[in-house]
């Protein structure tokens, strides 16, 4: 695929311009029949969902589609098959184990969104990053944190990737390079950035990058954090410095109770890559072939050092902000138009219909994801909690005087300590 087909001037040409023209057309929406514009308060974005499609998908993939070929081969359609339905069992899962008590704190469900996940980080490297927000458990799933030990986290337990001191939010993984869950909206965007200036340092001072070149760094965030100043300053360090990330915005078109079109002056956010000089892309991210298309041109030109892209993924989740979250805000109407387009259900039927897999091999994988989730609830059920000790580390590099004193214990242990009197 062209590098040239990612410039920024074609990205700030208006709409009709880049919908006609002479490219190849784009590749059909696995869920294209209900992806129609609609009247009233979604017209704007849907709009923007059909006319804007990235210049990606063009060439090749387009042709290949044309002539009725898949764009994936079986290998591919059935490892994002199985990844996704890895975050959509999990998750339900997590719904089910938060209301039996087992897991504390917020818990924010990814359901819906799964095709961003898959789509990008399933084309990385380890040695690649993953920053995430706190809708953080199937971004960690999709860079290969064991569904055990995601679990184990949320119910607080000693064997979670954070020994339990992260739960829900702060998802973390050094062996994976998953850098975190982030409970403030838009603090993993510097996090983010400075593992992609470390990536271009590693690589150009210090000569210590891999063969096919820089290391990359994902940050994904949703369409209100785009209204944050982060979002803003991030953009511009990592154009100038031309850092090796992509920022992936997970439109779901609300910030818990806020609507995007309400709260956005310009709602179309990818326009705000062009405007830092680097090229920003709208895609259908309830389409993960799209997606994944897309991903990989941007992960490819940032591993060639070639810079950062913004790209925004028109997605929905199928769930309220947070399990405490009654879902009333959303109009019934609105969430079925989405339900219709689930990323999952329009992948199986692709499968099908292009002969990449069978009804039954897709159920044995789905069958393989329930006994690894069901494994996953017994192991974090089954293993212990930390111990005490641990509460404070990580907290102070010396906890000693803080919150243990001289003779190894907690001063809230101390008879006196609620007095303020105890002596340690
Ligand atoms: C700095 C900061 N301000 C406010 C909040 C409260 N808050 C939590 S989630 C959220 C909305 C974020 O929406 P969006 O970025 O669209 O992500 P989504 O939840 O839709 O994935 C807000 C304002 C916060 N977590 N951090
Ligand atoms: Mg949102």
């Amino acid at each position: 695929m062209a590098a040239a087909s990612f410039t920024a001037a074609k990205f700030l040409a208006p709409v009709a311009a880049r919908s006609g023209g002479d490219r190849a057309p784009p590749l059909p929406a696995i869920g294209a029949a209900s992806a129609r514009p609609r009247r009233g308060a979604q017209q704007t974005r849907l709009r923007t969902a059909l006319a804007v499609s990235s210049d990606v998908l063009a060439g090749n993939k387009a042709a290949q589609a044309a002539a009725g070929e898949p764009v994936v081969t079986r290998e591919e359609a059935l490892e994002v098959y199985e990844d996704m339905v890895l975050g959509r069992v999990f998750e339900d899962m997590c719904a089910q184990m938060y209301y039996r008590g087992k897991m504390f704190g917020f818990v924010h469900l990814y359901n819906g969104q799964e095709a961003v996940s898959t789509g990008f980080i399933k084309l990385l490297n380890q040695a690649d990053c993953v920053v995430s927000t706190y809708r953080d458990h199937v971004h960690a799933l999709s860079k290969g944190v064991p569904a055990r030990s995601v679990m184990a986290e949320l119910f607080g337990k000693a064997t979670g990737c954070c020994r339990g001191q992260g739960g829900s939010m702060h998802m973390f993984s050094a062996p994976h390079n998953l850098l975190g869950g982030f409970a403030f909206i838009g603090e993993g965007i510097p996090v983010a950035t400075g593992a992609a200036f470390a990536a271009k340092y590693r690589h150009e001072v210090l000569k210590q990058s891999s063969p096919d070149g820089l290391d990359v760094t994902l940050a994904f965030f949703g369409d209100g954090t785009c209204n944050n100043g982060q979002f803003f300053e991030c953009l511009n360090m990592a154009q100038l410095w031309k850092l090796p990330i992509v920022f992936v915005v997970e439109n779901n078109l609300w910030a818990i109770g806020m609507s995007h079109l309400r709260a956005t002056s310009d709602p179309e956010i990818y326009k705000k890559g062009p405007a830092f000089g680097m090229p920003g892309v709208h895609v259908d991210g309830m389409d993960v072939l799209k997606v994944r298309e897309v991903a990989k041109e941007a992960i490819e030109r940032a591993r060639r050092g070639e810079g950062p892209t913004l790209v925004e993924c028109e997605t929905y989740r199928f769930r309220g902000h947070s399990l405490a979250d009654p879902d009333e805000l959303r109009k019934p109407d609105e969430k079925s138009h989405y339900a219709a387009r689930d990323p999952i259900t329009a992948l199986k039927k692709y499968i099908i219909e292009y002969n990449l897999a069978t009804e039954s091999e897709l159920k044995s994988i789905e069958k393989k994801i329930d006994d690894i989730v069901e494994e996953a609830v017994e192991f974090a059920d089954a293993s212990p909690h930390p111990p005490r000790s641990q509460l404070l580390e990580n907290v102070f590099a010396d906890p000693k005087g803080f919150g243990i004193g001289p003779d190894g214990k907690y001063r809230c242990e101390d008879p006196k300590f609620t007095q303020g009197t105890a002596q340690v």
